[in-house]
């Protein structure tokens, strides 16, 4: 087996989600630190590895693996005994993707969203809004927690990237048993397993102390659009799309049914009315996002996850390169999924959220420019035609969802700074339907 080469930080989440997988499947790696306080990840060496410039990395043999969500199912796919951690099973394995996609879009995204502030920032303080946000991330965990493990019955993956990340913000933003039962009940399952400690305790901890030091060095700590429903089509279909026009997510399964060629009986979810909060819809999604699809007796949330389950389960020959087998082509998608989740929508959410369900009425510009770095990093990511090489994948069409929103909202400051993106865009925009199924609903 070739030596298995990860490009990491032990204080890093993402980075100990994977060093758990890893001792899960008994591989070995041999840790490579990169120290992102020291500015290592942004030296050219390492952004010829990941220009988007984070960790951890994977090199295996000389095969680049950005993403520690790819990471994960990759060192499954390739190297485990069976399929345990990531199911081969499309409604497991969407289960699993969902809660993938639930820490990166929302646990991890939050975290980052106060602990950047401190580690890079300078800030010696974490605005409650930040702080209420990261709680309320907290409930939905609660609430997601129904079964012994974040995707069901068994330990999986998902549990390791969670676990990663709420180990670590617990030590920041308190997290008490008495309102998190649940949560504190699958932490102290997760601390039975005999890497754990090792793997991830320690350097949550250590995480939190460095954080709570770094603000109080920085100075005082304290913790302180109309939404178009869309009618219902009227289609027979066996599968039931809940969603509105606005919601990027919504819309990226509308474009992969499309391609797909299913039809989808749309049930339109009016958000400012509240409909995802009623008994019926938590009962469907506890999270209370949309879209969430119920095909048959089968409901899965999060886009991401549904995208994938619908190729593997309704795709054709002539589909399958929208998801391919091939888990190093895979996992480059994965990557860029969770770049979508991670990055793109979150921060468009971290804009929209206050002012659609809290009334605010400010418009902060850091937010805005925060997002608007997402236009350079998927630009910087951008070598070949699409997303991942030079075909079209499921990564373009969950990525072009998002960007035609930030595009409405926050158009590229400088066009020309970002030929490759604006090409692709453009390239995108030729997609059969697109303008119906993707830029109605934008703008
Ligand atoms: N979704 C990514 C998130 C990775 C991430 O943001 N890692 C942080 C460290 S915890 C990082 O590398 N930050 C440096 C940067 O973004 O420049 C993953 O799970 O790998």
């Amino acid at each position: 087996m070739p030596k298995l080469v990860l490009h990491t930080l032990h204080l890093s989440p993402p980075c100990r989600a994977v060093e758990m997988t890893a001792k899960a499947l008994g591989l070995e790696l041999d840790q490579q630190p990169v120290n992102l306080l020291t500015g290592d990840h942004l030296k050219p060496e390492f952004l010829k590895l990941n220009p988007q410039h984070t960790i951890p990395v994977l090199d295996d043999g000389g095969t680049i693996i950005p993403e520690s969500h790819a990471i994960m199912i990759y060192l499954v796919t390739k190297y485990a005994k069976d399929d345990a951690l990531y199911p081969k099973d499309a409604v497991k394995q969407a289960r699993v993707n969902a809660a993938l996609h639930f820490e990166s879009g929302v646990l991890f995204a939050r975290m980052r969203f106060i602990l950047e502030r401190i580690l890079f920032g300078g800030q010696p303080d974490i605005p409650e809004d930040r702080a209420e946000y990261v709680r309320k991330s907290y409930r939905l965990l609660e609430d997601t927690l129904v079964d012994a493990y974040v995707a069901g019955d068994h330990l999986t993956v998902a549990d390791f990237s969670c676990v990663s990340t709420i180990a670590s913000v617990a030590g920041v933003v308190p997290m008490e048993a008495s309102e998190y039962p649940k949560i504190h009940a699958w932490i102290d399952r997760l601390k039975q397993l005999p890497y754990y400690e090792e793997a991830n305790g320690s350097g949550a901890t250590e995480l939190a102390k460095f954080v709570l030091s770094k603000a109080e060095a920085n100075g005082t700590t304290r913790v302180s659009a109309t939404l178009h429903v869309i009618p219902r089509n009227g289609h027979m279909s066996n599968i039931k799309l809940y969603t509105a026009t606005l919601s990027p997510p919504g819309r990226a399964v509308q474009l992969t049914a499309h391609l797909l060629g299913l039809p989808l009986d749309i049930v339109p979810i009016d958000l400012m009315a509240g409909d995802h909060r009623t008994a019926e819809f938590l009962k469907l999604n506890p999270q209370h996002t949309i879209p969430v699809i119920a095909d048959g007796g089968i409901v899965l949330r999060d886009s991401h996850a549904i995208i994938i389950y619908l190729v593997q389960k309704y795709g054709k020959k002539e589909h399958s390169h929208l998801y391919p087998e091939d888990p190093v082509t895979r996992a480059k998608i994965n990557a860029a999924l969770h770049f979508d989740s991670g990055v793109l929508f979150s921060r468009l959410r971290f804009y929209f959220e206050p002012i659609l369900y809290g009334g605010s009425s400010e418009l902060p510009q850091h937010k805005i420019d925060y997002l608007r770095k997402g236009y350079e990093l998927l630009n910087d990511a951008l070598v070949d035609d699409y997303i991942v090489g030079n075909t079209l994948t499921l990564a373009d069409l969950s990525c072009i969802a998002t960007i035609a929103t930030m595009e409405a909202f926050f158009p590229m400051d400088d066009r020309a700074k970002y030929r490759k993106l604006v090409a692709w865009i453009d390239r995108m925009s030729r997609l059969p339907d697109y303008d119906r199924f993707n830029q109605q609903g934008a703008v």
